[in-house]
Formats: structure tokens, C-alpha cells, sequence
């Protein structure tokens, strides 16, 4: 885990496919851009960064009556990532996955399986990607990453690192939510998967919100993985996203939430996804993701 893991292992995955929208794909660079490794490096990792994953550059157009936009180069994609992080965690190296759309969530998720099964999920979003190729309105593979990991949707996605590796929704939480669609709100309610809205975020504060989402994805699990997507911040403190959904988590809430990540000492890996240079001011969102990721590996205040 993050504090006695030495070893920090950057996979870029400059995926926009899952968007369906150029410039996420320029996430991983930007990231980099922002000092990452200088960060890491002043707390005292080792940083091994093994570049980007190899992604088709030319955005092609989505065929014909394909319901699912562009899912064969997601799904290659993925089942590289997979490898990728299975192979990091096998060396005892935890894995930093730059994004990239949240559709790599499929892949990163389904490489840590490998090695930790009771895995338990932190998803911060202002979205809940439970969307399956039988609700979305809008095609895009990055609504549906969690409900995939999950075991639902399409047999493509759900068979990313073999289909019987999945999440169990008693060990996920979403945190952030503020646009959920209504054949999510009927998922969520069926599996039963605790999502802290920013009602709840407002009504209770983020320490108890943080604290209750803990307890759930630590209670019988080895590990927790923690997948954030920066929309879930509030668009004026991370406006390079595809979808900003105003009132989102403010800089302080999502800092704490992070230290308070570090304190438990509880992850194994973390993604950060969605950061789109093209649609951001001053690189600010890459910024925020920079900053966000150094909280979680310990920078303190004081
Ligand atoms: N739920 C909508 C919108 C959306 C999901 N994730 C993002 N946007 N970033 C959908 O397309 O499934
Ligand atoms: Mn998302
Ligand atoms: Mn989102």
C-alpha cells in the first residue's frame, strides 16, 4: 500500500475513445507536465514510470448501428492496462493509472483483481458509470465502467481479465454524485451500492462521508483501489472536463478526503481520469490532479 510500498509504477493511458470526445487523451501528459514526479519523488518514492499505453490515434467515426461507440480499441486497450497493472502489482509496485476517459477504470480495476480479490472501490464522480448497453442514452463506454467491473453490460466489457473477477457492490461507494441517469438510479438501488451524493456531502461533511465510505470498503476486503474522476470536483476548480456538472466537491473537501485516504493507509492502487487540456484553463484540472495525488501519498501541511 501507499505508505509501505515504496514504489509507485505511472502507466498513461491516453484513451478518448470512451468520451468520444478528443482531448482526455492528452490527460497523461498533462498530468506528467503539472511536476508529478517531482512530487512523488520529494516524498520519498521511487518512480518508475513505464510511459503510455498505446492507443489508435485517429478518432474514428463510431460504425454503423454500433451501440457501444467504439468498442473494440476500448476493449483492446483495457485488456493491455489489465496486464499492465497485474504485471506492476506482481512486482509489489503500486499502480498510478493517468487517464485517459474513465473507461479505463475496466482495465485498471480488472488488473488489481488479479492479485487482490476481496478488492473494495472508492469512485469519486459527479456520474455513477453503472450505465450497461441496455440503458445508455449516449453510447459512451465511460458511463459504464463501474456497472462492468461489477459483472453487468456488455459480454466484451465484462470479459476485460476474465468475467468472474468483479467487484462485490457491498464493498463500492461512489462519492460526488450529482447526475445519475434513471436507468442508474434503478441499478444502484438493485445492487445496492452506497452512493454519497453531494446532499450528503453538504448534510453530513466530508470527514463523516469519508469515514462511512471507509468502513464499507475495508469491511472484509484485502485492499482498496480508489478511481477518481476529476468532474467530480466542482468545475471551478477543475473545468477541463468533458461533462462538468456544477456543485461538485470543492478543493478542500476533496484534499481531506485524500489525506484522510493517506491516514488509513488503505490503498493498493488509484486512477485519475477525465483531465481534458483542450477544454481546461491554465492547466488548472491537471494541476488539481497533481495536487490531489500528492495528499494521497502523504503531503502534509505541516
Ligand atoms: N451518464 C451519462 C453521462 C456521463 C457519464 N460519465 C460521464 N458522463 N463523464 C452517460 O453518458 O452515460
Ligand atoms: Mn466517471
Ligand atoms: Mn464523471
Amino acid at each position: 500500500n501507499a505508505v509501505k510500498n515504496n514504489n509507485i509504477s505511472i502507466i498513461g493511458v491516453p484513451l478518448q475513445y470512451g468520451a468520444d470526445r478528443k482531448g482526455v487523451d492528452l490527460g497523461p501528459d498533462a498530468i506528467r507536465g503539472a511536476n508529478l514526479h517531482e512530487r512523488l519523488k520529494a516524498l520519498g518514492f521511487n518512480i518508475d514510470d513505464l510511459g503510455d499505453l498505446g492507443v489508435q490515434r485517429m478518432m474514428t467515426v463510431p460504425q454503423e448501428g454500433e451501440k457501444l461507440k467504439h468498442l473494440s480499441e476500448i476493449k483492446r486497450v483495457n485488456e493491455e492496462l489489465c496486464d499492465r497493472v497485474a504485471g506492476e502489482m506482481g512486482k509489489g509496485h503500486f499502480p498510478l493509472v493517468l487517464g485517459g476517459d474513465h473507461s479505463i477504470a475496466i482495465g485498471t480495476i480488472k488488473g488489481v483483481l488479479q492479485h487482490v480479490k476481496r478488492l473494495g472501490v472508492i469512485w469519486f464522480d459527479a456520474h455513477t458509470d453503472v450505465n450497461t448497453h441496455e440503458t445508455t442514452h449516449s453510447g459512451n463506454i465511460h458511463g459504464m465502467s463501474l456497472a462492468a467491473v461489477l459483472g453487468y453490460g456488455h459480454p466484451d466489457l465484462v470479459g476485460i481479465g476474465g468475467a468472474e473477477n468483479k467487484l462485490n457492490p457491498e464493498n463500492v461507494v461512489i462519492i460526488g454524485a450529482r447526475s445519475i441517469d434513471p436507468g442508474e438510479r434503478t441499478f444502484l438501488k438493485e445492487k445496492g451500492i452506497r452512493v454519497f451524493t453531494m446532499h450528503d456531502i453538504d448534510k453530513c461533511g466530508m470527514k463523516q462521508v469519508m469515514e462511512e465510505a471507509i468502513e464499507i470498503v475495508t469491511n472484509g476486503t484485502d485492499g482498496v483501489h480508489l478511481s477518481l474522476d476529476l468532474d467530480g470536483m466542482d468545475p471551478g476548480v477543475a473545468p477541463g472536463v468533458g461533462t462538468p456538472v456544477n456543485g461538485g466537491m470543492s478543493y478542500r473537501e476533496s484534499h481531506f478526503a485524500m489525506e484522510m485516504l493517506f491516514e488509513r493507509d488503505i490503498l493498493v492502487s488509484a486512477e485519475f481520469v477525465e483531465v481534458n487540456p483542450m477544454l481546461d484553463q491554465h492547466n488548472m484540472t491537471a494541476i488539481t490532479a497533481v495536487e490531489l495525488i500528492g495528499s494521497v501519498f502523504g503531503e502534509r501541511i505541516l
